[in-house]
């Protein structure tokens, strides 16, 4: 069966619990739920992991060669800083979304720039957590037809 790594980057273990303003009340375990059930839908087996440390997520991304068929990274504030994350991609040739709850492009400047877009399929950003079921069909059609 087809494998998805849904991997989350710093601070996102802290969803639902601060800033609900900003990041809305939905927990990561609330998310990966959800991802669950949208993968038993399209008939993907899925893992869903998180870390705070850059290192932990590069290791994460090498071990997906082989193990996965597509990674969907919501890499949190090492988005916009981190050419290791990039360099990590590239080099697992694995297919990549890029995900946000928010806007990126809707907030500060410096959220603006994406090291892991310049290695992605596609982004998907704003959506909140609904985004994590959109780059699930996302990575299902492009591993199905390469659209
Ligand atoms: O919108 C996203 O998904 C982000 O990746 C979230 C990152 C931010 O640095 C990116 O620019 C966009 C921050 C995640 C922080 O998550 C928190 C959750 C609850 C409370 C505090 C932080």
């Amino acid at each position: 069966m087809t494998s998805i790594l849904i991997l989350n980057g710093p601070n996102l273990n802290l969803l639902g619990t601060r800033q609900p303003e900003v990041y809305g009340t939905t927990t990561l375990a609330d998310i990966e739920a959800q991802c669950t059930e949208a993968a038993q839908t399209l008939g993907l087996d899925i893992a869903f992991a998180q870390s705070n440390s850059e290192g932990a997520l590069v290791d994460m991304i090498h071990d997906a060669r082989g193990t996965h068929d597509g990674l969907i990274l919501n890499a949190g504030a090492y988005t916009h800083t981190s050419i290791a994350l990039m360099d990590a991609i590239s080099s697992a040739e694995i297919p990549t979304v890029e995900l946000h709850l928010s806007n990126i492009h809707a907030r500060e400047e410096f959220r603006h720039t994406s090291y892991i877009a310049k290695v992605a399929v596609g982004v998907i950003c704003g959506f909140g957590a609904h985004g994590y079921t959109l780059a699930l069909h996302a990575m299902a059609r492009h591993l199905e037809d390469g659209r």
